[in-house]
């Protein structure tokens, strides 16, 4: 079995040490971080996701797989990151309210501060008045939205709406993303721009600002 292989069941089994070991010997392998993120952990997650859409794993099972994850993550990070020096702008990120998932939302603010944005990071279960909070007082440019729940992703809207009652949505950048976002919802909801994954969502902010 090859380490990438070997990776994606360490991190279904959500056997962190495992995904710690496996991730530095890719790493010692010369794989791209990149490749390792994408094909080790992230379709591991995919997998995962499967597996609870078809009743063969619970909450606690994807709870396990996603700290294993975060595990192997917290190695890849100083190699993901581009090191940026110039402060390209200030982005408020969060998850929205509802929802509690945040790996993807952190992944967007890792690579956003690596390539030289100063990131704001408002957490999970961010309330609509929370961004314009971080937009008034913190002087944030850039909005970062992240729903994970179609049950919850339609509150994305109500953050635009808040921006436009407190009048500062003209000052501000919105970009949304997570797994059931797409571009034509983003167009919908009035945000300024989506991404699929964090290193567009880089792109992306850089032309936003
Ligand atoms: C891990 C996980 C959990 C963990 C979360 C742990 C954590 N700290 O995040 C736990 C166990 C807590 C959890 C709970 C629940 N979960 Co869950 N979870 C997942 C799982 C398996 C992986 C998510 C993940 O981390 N993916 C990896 C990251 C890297 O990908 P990502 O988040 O998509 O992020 C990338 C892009 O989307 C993008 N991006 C993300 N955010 C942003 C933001 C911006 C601004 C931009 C530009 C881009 C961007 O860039 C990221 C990096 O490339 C998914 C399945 C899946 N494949 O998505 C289900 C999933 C999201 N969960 C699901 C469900 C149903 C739940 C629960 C309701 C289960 C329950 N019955 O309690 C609860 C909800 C709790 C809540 N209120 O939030 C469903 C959602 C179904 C739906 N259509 O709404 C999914 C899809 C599983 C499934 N197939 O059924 N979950």
């Amino acid at each position: 079995m090859s380490t990438l292989n070997e990776l994606q069941s360490s991190v279904i089994d959500g056997n962190k040490p495992a995904v710690e070991q496996l991730v530095t010997k890719a790493l010692g392998e010369g794989l791209p971080p990149q490749k390792i993120l994408d094909e080790g952990l992230i379709r591991a997650m995919d997998e995962v996701g499967v597996r609870f859409e078809n009743g063969d794993f619970f909450v606690p099972e994807m709870l396990i797989a996603a700290r294993a994850m975060q595990a192997g993550l917290a190695i890849l990070k100083p190699q993901l990151v581009e090191g940026g020096i110039e402060a390209k702008g200030r982005v408020a990120i969060g998850t929205i309210k509802g929802d509690l998932h945040d790996i993807g939302k952190n992944l967007v603010a890792m690579m956003l501060e690596g390539a030289g944005f100063e990131v704001i990071d408002l957490g999970t279960d961010v309330t609509p008045e929370k961004f314009v909070e971080a937009v008034k007082e913190k002087k944030a440019n850039l909005v970062g939205i992240s729903a994970l729940l179609t049950t919850t992703m339609s509150n994305m809207a109500s953050v635009v709406k808040a921006l436009e009652q407190a009048g500062v949505r003209s000052h501000v950048k919105v970009m949304v993303g997570g797994a059931p976002v797409t571009d034509a919802f983003a167009l919908q909801i009035g945000a300024d721009g989506y991404a699929p994954d964090a290193s567009r969502a880089v792109a992306l902010a850089k032309s936003l600002v």
